[in-house]
C-alpha cells in the first residue's frame, strides 16, 4: 500500500495523515544521555547505587566523556523529530578540578561543552537533573531527607547549585530548562516514622527552590514506588510528591515504572492536568519492577500518548526518555526507545478523537468500541515510514547501528 492510499483510509475516519506528520515535528522528546554509558557519569563512579540499576555487560559502553558525546550524536542522527538534551549533574565537565571540587560546588561552566553539543546537534533545549546517588555524601543511604545535619546541607548545596546551572542552561538555549529532583531516600525494612524524613525533604526542597530564575527553569519532582534495598518505604512516594508540587505550583513528574504493576500513568496524565499547567513524563518500561527496559511500541505507551494527544495537552506535557540496557547495543537501545516514543505520537495523533468522544458523550458504548477497535488496523506502518522519510530517517537503521559497532564500539576493550 501507497502513502496516498494509506492517507485516504485513514481519512475515511476524519483522521488527517498530514496534519498528523506536521503535529509530530512540533513535540520535543527530551532524550537522555545516561543511556550511553549505564548511568555512571564523568566523576569516575564505577557503579551505581540508590535503588536503580543497569544490567547487562553487552560490549563498547562509553567510558569517557569523548566516547559518551560521539555515541550521543551518532544515536540523536537516528532519531526522527525535535530533540531536547537530558543531562544529569554527573556528566558535568569538571577539567582540573575533577576529585578537587564535589557536587555541591559545580559550576555551569561545567556545563559549557554540553551547551556547544546541543547547539551542534539542533537540540530544541536541555534538560537538566541533579544527581541525589551513587556518591559518597549519602549517608545511609539517604539524601535530602536525611537527620544528619551535615549530610542534608551538602544536598541542599548541590539541588542549589542545579538550579544555578538549569538557569544557565536554559538561557543559553533559549529554552526552559526542566529540572527534575529525584531523590532514593527510603528505607530496606519498617521504619518508626514514616513522616519525619517527609517533612525533612520538604523543608530541604522549599530551600531549594526558594530562589531560583523562574524565566529559565521549570521544576519537576518525581516520585517513586520503592528501589533495591528501600522496598519498605519511599519519602518521595507519589501523594507526597504529588502533593508538593501541588502547593508549591511546581511540574510533578510521572515514571511510569514508579507506580504499582496494576496502576496506570495513561490515567494519571488526565487526573494531573485537571490541577496542573504542566506534567512531566520520564517514559520508561518496567518489566516486574522499575526495570527500565527499552521503551517499545506497546499498548499502555499508546495509552500515555493518547492522553497527551487527545487532550490537547502536547506543549503541556513534557516527554522525556528514561530507561537504561546494558544487555543489548546501546545505541540501537537508545534510538529504539525514542522511535517507540515518536511511534505512539504519531499513533495517537491519527486517531479519529472526535468522533470517539462524541460517541463517548452520547453514551453510544457500542459505536465507540467498533472505532476503538476498527483503527487499530489502520495502514500506520505507511504513515510511520512517510514521516521517517520526512525526517530523512528510513526504518533500516540496524544496519547503520552494526556499522558503528564495527567501527567504533567494537574497537573499545
Ligand atoms: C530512578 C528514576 C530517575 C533515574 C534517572 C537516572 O528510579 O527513574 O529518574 O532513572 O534520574
Ligand atoms: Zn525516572
Amino acid at each position: 500500500m501507497s502513502y496516498a492510499q494509506a492517507k485516504k483510509k485513514y481519512a475515511e475516519f476524519g483522521a488527517d495523515t498530514d496534519a498528523a506528520i506536521a503535529a509530530l515535528k512540533q513535540i520535543p522528546v527530551s532524550v537522555h544521555c545516561w543511556q550511553g554509558d549505564d548511568v555512571l557519569g564523568f566523576e569516575g563512579a564505577k557503579g551505581l547505587s540508590g535503588g536503580i540499576q543497569t544490567t547487562g555487560n553487552y560490549p563498547g559502553r562509553a567510558r569517557t566523556s569523548e566516547e559518551l558525546m560521539q555515541d550521543y550524536a551518532f544515536a540523536l542522527g537516528l532519531m526522527p523529530g525535535k530533540k531536547r538534551i537530558n543531562l544529569h549533574a554527573s556528566y558535568a565537565f569538571l577539567g582540573g578540578e575533577k576529585g578537587k571540587i564535589d557536587r555541591d560546588a559545580y559550576r555551569p561552566e561545567h556545563f559549557v561543552p554540553w551547551v556547544d553539543f546541543a547547539k551542534k546537534q539542533n537540540a530544541d533545549g536541555i534538560d537538566f537533573n541533579p544527581t541525589f546517588f551513587a556518591h559518597p555524601a549519602m549517608k545511609d543511604g539517604l539524601t535530602l531527607s536525611s537527620p544528619d545535619e551535615k549530610t542534608r546541607r551538602f544536598w541542599i548545596e548541590h539541588g542549589k547549585r542545579c538550579m544555578e546551572i538549569a538557569a544557565y542552561l536554559g538561557r543559553a538555549m533559549g529554552s526552559p530548562c526542566l529540572v527534575n529532583f529525584w531523590i532514593p531516600d527510603g528505607y530496606k525494612d519498617i521504619p518508626a516514622d514514616r513522616l519525619t524524613p517527609r517533612l525533612r525533604y520538604a523543608e530541604a526542597l522549599d530551600e531549594i527552590l526558594s530562589d531560583y530564575d523562574k524565566e529559565w527553569v521549570l521544576p519537576a519532582l518525581e516520585s517513586k514506588v520503592f528501589g533495591i534495598g528501600v522496598e519498605s518505604y519511599t519519602v518521595g512516594s507519589s501523594e507526597f510528591c504529588q502533593n508538593y508540587a501541588a502547593t508549591r505550583g511546581i511540574c510533578p513528574l510521572l515514571d511510569n515504572g514508579h507506580y504499582h504493576p496494576t496502576e496506570v500513568v495513561s490515567d494519571k496524565i488526565p487526573a494531573m492536568l485537571a490541577f496542573h499547567k504542566k506534567v512531566a513524563l520520564h517514559v520508561s518500561r518496567p518489566v516486574r519492577w522499575d526495570s527500565d527496559h527499552v521503551v517499545i511500541f506497546e499498548d499502555e505507551l499508546k495509552e500515555i500518548m493518547k492522553e497527551v494527544v487527545r487532550n490537547g495537552a502536547t506543549a503541556r506535557v513534557k516527554i522525556a526518555l528514561d530507561y537504561f540496557d546494558a544487555s543489548i547495543n546501546r545505541i540501537f537501545a537508545w534510538v529504539t526507545g525514542q522511535r517507540s516514543v515518536e511511534k505512539a505520537l504519531l499513533y495517537a495523533l491519527l486517531m479519529p478523537d472526535g468522533k470517539m468522544k462524541d460517541a463517548q458523550e452520547k453514551g453510544e458504548f457500542t459505536r465507540l468500541m467498533y472505532l476503538q477497535e476498527r483503527v487499530k488496523t489502520l495502514p500506520f506502518g505507511e504513515v510511520w515510514e512517510e514521516y521517517l522519510a520526512s525526517e530523512g530517517q528510513s526504518d533500516d537503521y540496524l544496519e547503520a547501528v552494526a556499522a558503528y559497532e564495527k567501527d567504533v564500539l567494537s574497537l573499545r576493550r
